[in-house]
């Protein structure tokens, strides 16, 4: 299971405030902390109006990058901001994200051709977010038609399902569950990733719901995930449903984890040599 870290996100009052008074410390302390904790890649999301978007970007891309080691998921619709953002990486980005809407499909998929970037694709078109497993088969076939016939190899894609709130809909979890399965089977190249939080929206002790939802959609095909790598009770989630999958060789990682007094509050001093 890949992490791509989230809390970069301009949409978080804090984050916000730290972009528009450029406050590289702040975002470069949430930066570190995320590696540290595990993410392979870090969100950033400027969260800015469409004018300002492009230089907010960039700065935030330089700023994480002159304290992180990781590549970057670069989180915005539009074209020129993200055009921006690729001239600044240092390592190969995961553009977050193209869709089957029109004007952003043709604004984004010639960035595609034109770098190695990886992306990833919402199952969303022009009439929305289709409400059934079928539909939204439909609107990611169509989508993975435009990203082959660009030249984008399938390896590169990230389908993204989009998991809708349960509070509004109840078949919600199990929709985005059946989408990923099927993407599995029709896309085996291809990878999964979805974020956890909308499922979740509306209900209290979110986080219990989120931790459900992870498990079973790791099950489901889930490759990576946009999540907060901070929160402890999720990443112990994870690491006990990669055992349970058979995912983990040697049970290595919960091992290590345990040793690293991560799964367990403190436990005994080992006896000094
Ligand atoms: N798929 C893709 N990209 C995404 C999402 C997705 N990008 C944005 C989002 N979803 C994932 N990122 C975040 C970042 C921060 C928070 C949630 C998701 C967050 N939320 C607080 C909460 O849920 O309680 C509230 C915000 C706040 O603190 O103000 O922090 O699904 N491809």
């Amino acid at each position: 299971m890949k992490i791509i870290g989230e809390r970069i996100n301009g949409s978080r009052t804090r984050v916000g405030t730290a972009v528009s008074e450029r406050d590289s410390g702040f975002i470069q302390r949430l930066a570190e902390r995320q590696v540290e904790a595990g993410a392979d890649w870090l969100d950033v999301a400027a969260g800015t109006p469409a004018a300002r978007e492009p230089e907010d970007l960039v700065w935030l891309v330089q700023t994480v990058q002159e304290v992180a080691d990781v590549p970057l998921c670069l989180d915005s619709a539009n074209p020129v901001a993200l055009a921006a953002a690729i001239e600044q990486v240092q390592q190969t980005p995961l553009i977050n994200s193209i869709s089957g809407e029109r004007a952003r499909l043709e604004g984004i998929l010639p960035l595609l051709s034109a770098t190695q970037c990886a992306v990833i694709a919402l199952a969303i078109d022009d009439s929305g977010v289709p409400s059934g497993v079928e539909d939204r088969l439909v609107a990611i076939r169509r989508l993975v038609d435009e990203l082959r016939r660009a030249g984008v190899p399938d390896e590169r894609v990230y389908v993204d399902p989009l998991v809708m709130a349960i509070a509004a809909n109840t078949e919600s979890g199990r929709i985005a569950l059946e989408t990923m399965r099927a993407v599995r089977t029709d896309f085996p190249e291809m990878h999964i990733v979805s974020g956890l939080s909308n499922v979740s929206f509306g209900l209290p002790v979110r986080t219990l719901i989120n931790r459900a939802f992870l498990t079973l959609a790791l099950e489901a095909g889930l490759d990576t995930a946009i999540l907060d790598p901070l929160d402890r009770k999720l990443r112990k989630a994870l690491l006990a449903a990669e055992v349970v999958l058979g995912r983990d060789r040697y049970c290595l990682n919960y091992t290590r984890a345990y040793r690293a007094r991560l799964l367990n509050g403190p436990v005994a001093k080992e006896s000094p040599k």
